[in-house]
């Protein structure tokens, strides 16, 4: 519920390392708790932002349907998911039709996101401490998201990203400290990140799913 919810980008970021299991699996629960965390600092950056929380938010409602669903067993972790949907033909590869709302392509979107993620934090930490939010913002979307994005969409997004407050700024909204205590938190908090996403990635080539429709 809401009271459960991270309330610092520490919270948000120590839930993605609870995602990985010993055997490698990635559980969709503490996925989705990182991804409701990210969505909360999300709406705290202010309304211009709320076009990115809505889509995110729908996403991660879908994924949290099937996981308290009938079915649940089966979206206990990424990788019981893809086996699932895949070995019943619940998966559209060619284009959305009868299964438009798949787990599989849905947390595909999420996984796209997390490389921006990814590549965002790891520029934030490693910027100097004159750097601008924005660029750094958008040069992580270029080179991630944005290839996925319609024009419109990268139009709106590179618009929304010069709203976003100074590097220091950014780093005290984190809610850990002061921006060094916040690059020391991104530091030790990025390799999970990493982790979660280099698992997906691989899991999704394995079974051919990085093209979703
Ligand atoms: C800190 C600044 C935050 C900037 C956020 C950067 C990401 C910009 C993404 C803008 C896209 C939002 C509009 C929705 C697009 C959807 O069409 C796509 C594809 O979904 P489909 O249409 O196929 O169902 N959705 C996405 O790509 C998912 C985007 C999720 C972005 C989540 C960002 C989380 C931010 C956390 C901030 C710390």
């Amino acid at each position: 519920g809401q009271d459960s919810e991270p309330g610092s980008a520490r919270e948000v970021l120590v839930a993605f390392e609870g995602c990985v299991t010993e055997q490698r699996d990635v559980l969709l629960g503490p996925y989705l708790r990182g991804w409701r965390g990210l969505i909360r600092f999300l709406n705290s950056l202010g309304a211009i932002f709320s076009f990115v929380s809505k889509d995110a938010l729908a996403k991660i409602q879908i994924m949290e349907r099937y996981c308290s669903g009938a079915r649940r067993d089966e979206y206990r972790t990424l990788q019981s998911m893809v086996r699932y949907e895949v070995a019943h033909g619940l998966v559209d590869t060619q284009r959305r039709a009868e299964h438009p709302d798949s787990g599989c392509r849905t947390v595909l979107r999420l996984h796209r996101a997390l490389r921006w993620l990814q590549l965002f934090l790891e520029g934030l930490r490693t910027s100097r401490e004159d750097s601008k939010t924005s660029a750094i913002c958008t040069d992580s979307y270029n080179a991630s998201l944005a290839r996925y994005h319609p024009w419109v969409i990268r139009k709106v997004a590179t618009a929304a990203f010069c709203a976003l407050p100074s590097r220091n700024a950014f780093l005290e909204t984190m809610n850990v400290g002061g921006p060094d205590e916040a690059v020391a938190m991104l530091a030790e908090a990025l390799p999970h990140i990493c982790s979660v996403y280099g698992i997906t990635e691989e899991l999704y080539a394995q079974h051919e799913l990085l093209d979703l429709p």
